[in-house]
């Protein structure tokens, strides 16, 4: 396979935001008056804003009207926003600067492809906009993963063929969306989770471009 594209998606992938993602949701089951835990957490992973809110709302076994929810979904963003506007550079994943240095000297083109409608805000707060040469996120897709569409747009926007990219993504929905997409996928995390990944590695601290052509 000729590599000509790689595409991430952000969070879990160039930096942990689930972290702040769990105490905007924690918070709104407080006030629900219930408990949400790391594991809840867990699933909301790669999923998208108001899909996640469905499934903490079902996780407390409460049942809200749909302007409700969108009052909660605005309300658990302010918070989650408040919380990524105090982030620093310090926070990329380790590795990834130097793997995307790697890529960008081969002459092979990147791309984000992420469901979060917040990407810009924390790409700008990593200063890491300038390093992709195309930004795919949730403000510009209508079909969620495991669908391919955020995928599909970057190759398209690159201008390369999907069998030419490989994505990088750390959710199991992500994986799904590359593979739909006719992509290769390398997952970030745990193999059991992301068995249906080409290769799964644990970060990029210990991952070059000569890995990557392996594949
Ligand atoms: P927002 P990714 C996803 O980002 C997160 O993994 C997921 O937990 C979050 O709910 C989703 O973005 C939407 O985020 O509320 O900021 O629009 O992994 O696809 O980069
Ligand atoms: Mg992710």
């Amino acid at each position: 396979m000729k590599i000509k594209a790689c595409l991430f998606d952000l969070d879990g992938v160039i930096v942990d935001t689930a972290k702040y993602h769990f105490i905007a949701w924690k918070e709104l089951a407080a006030d629900l008056g219930f408990e949400f835990t790391e594991e809840h957490n867990e699933r909301l992973k790669g999923v998208s804003r108001m899909a996640s809110l469905d499934i903490l709302l079902e996780i407390g076994g409460k049942y809200v009207r749909q302007d409700e929810k969108e009052r909660m979904a605005n309300s658990k963003n302010e918070r989650y926003v408040s919380l990524i506007k105090k982030m620093t550079p310090d926070e990329i994943l380790p590795g990834v600067i130097r793997f995307l240095n790697e890529l960008k000297n081969a002459g092979i083109k990147t791309a984000i492809g992420s469901a979060s409608k917040n990407a810009p805000l924390i790409l700008e707060r990593l200063k890491l906009d300038s390093y992709f040469d195309a930004i795919i996120d949730g403000n510009k897709v209508s079909h969620a993963k495991p669908d391919p569409e955020v995928f599909l747009k970057g190759a398209e926007a690159l201008g390369v063929h999907p069998s030419e990219c490989v994505v990088f993504e750390d959710a199991a929905a992500g994986v799904e969306a590359a593979l739909n997409g006719n992509m290769k996928c390398i997952g970030i995390g745990e193999k059991e989770v992301l068995a249906k990944a080409d290769k799964v590695i644990p970060g990029f601290e210990n991952f070059s471009l000569e890995n990557l052509r392996m594949i």
